[in-house]
């Protein structure tokens, strides 16, 4: 075991710039984890300190962006990092941070997680940051991956059928934005327009049983198909599939393919996973 926690240095590292959830099931601790299980040693700097449990969020106290900084800059004399992802941001001030951190230094480009609010509803974004994300940190990201509730936010689009992801997509990449990834799963109870799946098939979908992804790489669509988990709405499984993604890129693969892994390494962690609030 010793030998294990010691061969760490050895390996790649993935670096996340988020929250910490004390309860792990997100941010920075549920990052680390899914870095570690694709391999890399995983370095990270902490956005926001976040009190919650599995159930909701209590509460939030901020880091200033200077703090934030002032985590990254002595990583990067140890060298090393070659993939980055970016969760939660809460202010305009760590948003102008993190972007000055991408275009100043020669960080690999991160996939942007935009995190706005809790599954419990929770604000985890200030207003006048989001303006800035778009602005500052869209266009030095290799991908982005809203929801459906964070793809409206950024468009102003109603997102309720997997035409309007395609459309919400482009219109992110239209914001600057190198590619987009829309996660489908809280598309529900809406009928999902048919088109071609990746299997080339036509057919009318029922979002309820059937949950889908959108990814737009450059101008090129990707739509993954997957049966919906039953009553799984894993609390952290999007930070996990930012980290999932991000790691795959910095194994080398395209885009399409680490995400292809990222989704099948987060439906297993649904499997696995606990309901909310379940005690042992
Ligand atoms: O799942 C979104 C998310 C991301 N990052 C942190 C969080 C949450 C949700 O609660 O707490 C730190």
């Amino acid at each position: 075991m010793a030998s294990e926690s010691n061969t760490l240095q050895l390996r790649p590292k993935a670096l996340t710039i988020a929250g910490f959830d004390p309860s792990a099931g997100a941010g920075v601790l549920a990052d680390v984890r899914t870095f570690v299980a694709f391999g890399f040693q995983a370095v990270a700097a902490i956005t926001s300190v976040t009190f919650q449990n599995t159930a909701r969020v209590f509460g939030a106290i901020h880091q200033m962006g200077e703090a934030v900084r002032a985590q990254v800059m002595p990583l990067l004399e140890d060298d090393g990092i070659v993939c980055a992802k970016i969760g939660m941001l809460p202010t305009r001030d760590v948003v102008l941070e993190v972007a000055r951190l991408f275009r100043e230094t020669n960080l690999p480009r991160p996939v942007v997680d935009p995190v706005i609010m809790s599954s419990s509803d929770h604000r985890l974004m200030e207003e006048s940051a989001l303006a800035a994300l778009i602005e500052e940190l869209l266009p030095l990201a290799r991908l982005v991956t809203p929801n459906i509730p964070e793809a409206e936010t950024l468009t102003g689009i109603a997102i309720t059928s997997e035409a309007e992801m395609r459309r919400a997509a482009a219109t992110i990449r239209e914001l600057g934005a190198r590619a987009v990834l829309i996660k489908g799963g809280h598309l529900k109870k809406q009928k999902v327009e048919g088109s071609r799946q990746e299997t080339g098939t036509d057919k009318a979908l029922d979002g309820s049983d059937e949950a889908i992804d959108v990814l737009d790489n450059e101008g090129k669509v990707t739509v993954f198909r997957e049966r919906r988990v039953s009553g799984a709405e894993l609390h952290g499984s999007g930070c996990i599939l930012s980290a999932a993604i991000a790691a795959g890129l910095g194994q080398g693969k395209t885009l399409e393919d680490s995400v292809r892994a990222a989704k099948s390494f987060v439906l297993e962690a649904m499997r696995n996973s606990l309901r909310e609030g379940q005690k042992f």
